[in-house]
């Protein structure tokens, strides 16, 4: 019998101390977090199948304990680190998304867990995003930068040790675990304090307001957490009843009966006091903008042709409006998306038939005469005469083109950049000190595996 807590519930527990940081930090995030399960609460009341399908997925009972995080890295080092804390808690990099190409000088992943069960236990994430100090066009600041984060630590020396014993010895037992959540912690907490004084962060602040939060501070405070719900249109409307500003639209794919892949809005950041470092020991009093409440709702996870053609579609109702949403023309802009997204099948049984999205199969306990063993081929037969059902598979990643409405939203209008250089994904890779877990195959693989344990089940009967 092994004395080691199980990464689950690690992972459950630095999840939840977490949550009531953040909820200390930026009390709006515990008025979504009412708000959210309000809205959760009533439509599992009204409606019995979205009920029976997250019971039949196993979602319906990490519902109010989902919750995503993101942070934002300024070196390879932290990243390897970052990864290696985050596999204590049993999460992985899922992923890779460039976030360049829409102005915004990161590339980043998803720590996530990878198999059903531990998703179910406790399904937190964090989107990491790394700074590209390449994208720097300034030589000078370029080198300034690099010299700053080159002397911070981000780690507690506590966290590293537990760190080192957790992959020497396989696990942490009891206290460890208790003590390695709460040296963790103090990574992500927030510091109204910035390392630099006031004219290095305004000239970090003038490249990117971005590099001025990563590169200004003692550490990749989380900048928000979110929550799941089942009907981010009721939110959106809840948030304004609440005084709570949201952004212009909700990003992702439009209100469907089927909802697809991961919408999301957010309300601003808000404009939070800090002080500067000037020399002798003088400080400045200054503002900053960084920390912010967001919300999601998670659809179906969809194939390759179903990415392709959500793509396409998407791009589709933006160059309707003649690019990304604002305030001013949201209206116009959810009516292209609608428009646009008619062409994109609203049912289940489309989209399994024609291979947009997938699904978790299960058996449906109808008794079946046992005669000749059957196979993965047998599939659809099995399905017509009742003996296996499906559930559509959550998406459990994130959208490029979102994350950068959700970073954009918060950056202000100044802050529009682009950036020529291509996507590095090998770069990142080396960075992190692993390739990345990929992101479609996970899907493909989750639903052969569902597949096979269905097959393997009714020959055992
Ligand atoms: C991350 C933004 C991306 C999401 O949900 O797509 C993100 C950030 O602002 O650091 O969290
Ligand atoms: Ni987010």
């Amino acid at each position: 019998m092994s004395h080691f807590v199980s990464c689950e519930k690690i992972r459950n527990r630095f999840s939840a101390i977490m949550s009531e940081m953040y909820k200390k930090e930026v009390p709006l995030y515990g008025d979504l977090l009412d708000l959210v399960r309000d809205v959760n609460d009533k439509v599992l009341t009204e409606s019995q199948a979205i009920k029976a399908q997250l019971e039949h997925t196993g979602e319906l009972s990490r519902l109010n304990m989902e919750r995503h995080g993101a942070i934002r890295l300024g070196k390879a080092e932290e990243l390897s680190t970052m990864r290696r804390l985050f596999a204590v808690m049993g999460m992985y990099p899922v992923g890779y998304y460039d976030l360049a190409p829409a102005g915004v000088p990161v590339h980043s992943t998803a720590f996530r867990a990878l198999d059903d069960t531990a998703l179910n236990q406790s399904p937190f994430r964090v989107f990491t995003s790394l700074l590209r100090l390449d994208l720097i066009d300034d030589d000078n600041l370029r080198a300034r930068a690099q010299q700053i984060l080159d002397q911070r630590h981000i780690f507690t020396d506590e966290a590293l040790r537990l760190i080192d014993k957790a992959e020497a010895q396989g696990g942490l037992d009891e206290a460890d675990a208790e003590t390695f959540v709460q040296e963790a912690l103090e990574t992500f907490r927030w510091h109204d304090s910035a390392t630099v004084n006031y004219e290095t962060y305004q000239a970090l602040l003038n490249q990117h307001r971005l590099i001025a939060d990563v590169v200004a501070f003692r550490g990749p405070h989380i900048n928000h957490l979110t929550p799941r719900t089942l009907d981010i249109d009721a939110i959106q409307k809840g948030m304004r009843q609440r005084n709570i500003t949201p952004k212009a639209v909700i990003e992702g794919p439009p209100a469907r009966k089927c909802p697809i892949l991961l919408r999301q809005t957010s309300f601003k950041a808000l404009n939070e006091a800090v002080k500067f470092q000037e020399s002798e020991g003088a400080q400045t009093a200054g503002r900053h903008t960084a920390r912010f409440g967001e919300i999601e709702q998670r659809g179906v996870a969809v194939t390759e042709k179903g990415q392709a053609l959500y793509d396409q579609l998407l791009a589709k109702a933006r160059a309707e409006i003649g690019g990304a949403p604002d305030e001013d023309n949201a209206a116009d802009y959810y009516a292209a998306l609608a428009k646009a997204f008619e062409s994109y099948p609203d049912n289940y049984e489309a989209l399994r038939a024609q291979g947009l999205a997938y699904f978790h199969y299960r058996l449906t306990g109808k008794a079946r005469p046992v005669d000749k063993k059957v196979s993965a081929d047998d599939l659809e037969d099995l399905i017509k005469a009742g003996y296996i059902s499906y559930d559509p598979m959550v998406y459990e990643d994130f959208l490029p083109v979102s994350a950068a409405g959700i970073f954009q939203s918060n950056l202000g209008d100044d802050a529009q950049k682009t950036y020529q250089e291509t996507s590095n994904q090998a770069l990142f890779e080396r960075d992190l000190g692993t390739p990345v877990n990929d992101l479609m195959g996970w899907y493909e693989m989750m639903q052969s595996r569902s597949i096979d344990d269905c097959i393997e089940k009714l020959n055992r009967s």
